[in-house]
């Protein structure tokens, strides 16, 4: 039997302000590809399948028609609702998808029932466990001794878990798979996860997933393996979501055999742009030969300039046409330092030309906009300059 483990698609979201349904597109084409062209019996989403709990129109499309092409390509499907996701809206319908092959474990009231996966012969059991909020899921169990137990997410995770761990008992022989939503202990997080509960409470023991052939899980942006001996892994997201996701993106496929996991595979995705953070003045970006490799990245620069640049934006993505933020690194901070907004408009960089009181306002919206102002907002910008020097007297 051959399982997909992806997770983390937040379908509906944004790399900083771009777009990215094409590439999100992209991506679950190619997985219903790779489901048919190596005969995926199963594909496990763990969690936040959406980017919010409200999804806008065209993400619900977007995986309506995803969901359909790994269908169609022979698979079906399991789905967790993860921190990002409305469990009750992901939830809707869930028992007439899963007639039709989607499986979609929204209920977080209940601890889950293990689910019977069965295909060309072979079996799998799988307990899914949809993301737990400490506040809302069922208070966890108190301890043998009487006293309560407080409300983490580790608590509640694990009473589900153990629920559903217990009740494996009656599947002497199939290998048994969980799928969780959860930030376990030890994995390394991206600047890309929420914070699952205030106080650092979030942090799950590896422990509480044990006892299964197979962890399947999400939240985690980075592929990667957790809690020594078990084969406990995030799959990671299928694009970069932000800068501090600068590492490759893949799929795993897990391949079980006589009744245990025969072996996993890291499965790279092709779609998508990767990202990259530059640093260094201005003219050392725009001619560096180093920087050949980036103009199909999103590209964050940062600026080493001593002094403000001209549209450093515009003429960034002239050579890195997906350059989507620029920021001057921090000032060594000499007294006098000129960024554009202390000095006076119009006043000139010793040495260099008197700017115009427009370009500084443009450059300004730019720096702190992170991107190049529109046309529109352009002509604004000459209009209420000229409004304001026919107001003084002075030169409009
Ligand atoms: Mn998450």
């Amino acid at each position: 039997m051959r399982i997909v483990h992806t997770s983390d698609w937040h379908i509906g979201r944004r790399f900083e302000r771009e777009p990215l349904e094409e590439d999100q597109r992209a991506f679950l084409g190619w997985l219903a590809d790779q489901v048919a062209s190596r005969g995926v019996d199963l594909v496990i989403v763990a969690g936040d399948v959406y980017d919010r709990s409200l999804p806008a129109e065209d993400a619900v499309a977007l995986l309506d028609d995803g969901l359909d092409a790994l269908r169609s390509a022979g698979a079906t499907v399991a789905i967790i609702p993860g921190n990002h996701d409305s469990a009750r809206r992901l939830g809707f319908g869930a028992r007439r998808q899963a007639l039709g092959g989607v499986h979609v474990f929204a209920d977080d009231q209940r601890p889950p029932e293990p689910w019977l996966f069965e295909a060309g012969g072979d079996a799998a059991v799988l307990v899914a466990v949809p993301y737990l909020d400490p506040l809302t899921a069922p208070a966890p169990v108190p301890s043998p001794d009487g006293s309560a137990r407080p409300r983490t997410h580790g608590n509640v995770l694990a009473d589900f878990v153990g629920t559903g761990r217990d009740a494996l008992a009656r599947f002497t022989g199939v290998p048994s798979i969980a799928i969780a939503h959860a930030y376990v202990a030890g994995a390394v997080p991206s600047d890309s996860e929420k914070v699952l509960a205030v106080g650092g409470a979030d942090a799950v023991d590896a422990s509480v997933l044990g006892g299964f052939d197979y962890v399947a899980l999400g939240h985690l942006h980075r592929p990667q393996r957790v809690g020594g001996d078990h084969a406990v892994a995030y799959s990671g997201s299928p694009l970069a979501y932000s800068f501090s996701e600068a590492h490759a993106k893949s799929v795993r496929l897990v391949e079980l055999a006589d009744g245990a996991v025969a072996s996993v595979e890291e499965i790279p995705v092709p779609v998508g742009r990767p990202v990259a953070t530059i640093e260094g003045t201005l003219e050392a970006l725009l001619s560096d030969p180093a920087h050949e490799g980036l103009t199909g990245h999103w590209v964050a620069a940062r600026l080493t300039d001593d002094t403000t640049q001209v549209q450093p934006m515009e003429r960034l993505r002239r050579r890195f046409p997906f350059a989507v933020s620029v920021r001057y690194a921090a000032r060594s901070g000499a007294p006098g330092v000129v960024d554009g907004v202390g000095r006076r408009a119009g006043e000139g960089i010793a040495g260099a030309e008197p700017r115009r009181v427009e370009d500084v306002v443009l450059g300004f919206l730019e720096e702190v906009g992170g991107r190049v102002p529109g046309e529109w907002a352009r002509e604004l910008v000459v209009e209420a300059v000229g409004a304001s020097r026919r107001a003084e007297g002075g030169d409009g």
